[in-house]
């Protein structure tokens, strides 16, 4: 039986922190995971193999993390019609805006759903793509759904704690 994962791809080496984060919210939600590093501007006969090894190897969703001229999403989409999703990396001198428009500007048909830019994008990056997986994964749904009853604990703690300093 194929298993079923989801792909990280960096651009570049330097893209590895914000990958990281993608990466570790899927392993902390036990999805499979790989890590590849293939680059847009560098590797571009790579690229549509990969794709096409990784359909067959039974990726469900590709996240990809490109900054500056960030159009590694934009090609992975045009590959593929599994959800692509894209996180532009903070890097350079425009500190990620130049990554969140080259990421997010696709044309009509080939859609990149891009996250925030930098670290708090590749977390959501990897929780858009576990949601995506939930829609056929019961018992994943009921993790994600234990998650956010967790995250509202935790705030309606942290608001108590607050009431309690504030009037202490
Ligand atoms: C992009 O340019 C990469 O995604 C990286 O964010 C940025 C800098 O790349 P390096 O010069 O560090 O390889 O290609």
């Amino acid at each position: 039986m194929i298993k079923s994962f989801v792909a990280v791809l960096l651009d570049s080496d330097s893209d590895l922190p914000t990958a990281r984060a993608a990466a570790d919210v899927l392993r902390k939600l036990d999805i499979s995971t790989e890590v590849k590093l293939l680059s847009a501007h560098r590797t571009p006969d790579i690229i549509r193999n990969y794709i096409l090894d990784a359909e067959k190897r039974g990726v469900v969703a590709f996240i990809s993390c490109a900054g500056m001229a960030a159009h590694l999403a934009g090609i992975v989409a045009s590959l593929t019609i599994k959800p692509v999703i894209g996180v532009p990396v903070s890097v350079g001198s425009l500190n990620g805006m130049d990554s969140l428009l080259s990421t997010v500007q696709m044309p009509s048909g080939t859609p990149v759903a891009t996250v925030a830019i930098g670290e708090a994008g590749a977390r959501n990056a990897g929780y858009l793509a576990a949601q995506i997986i939930a829609l056929g994964d019961k018992e994943l749904a009921n993790r994600l759904k234990m998650e956010r009853r967790a995250n509202t604990e935790e705030v309606l703690a942290k608001d108590a704690a607050l009431q309690q300093q504030l009037t202490g």
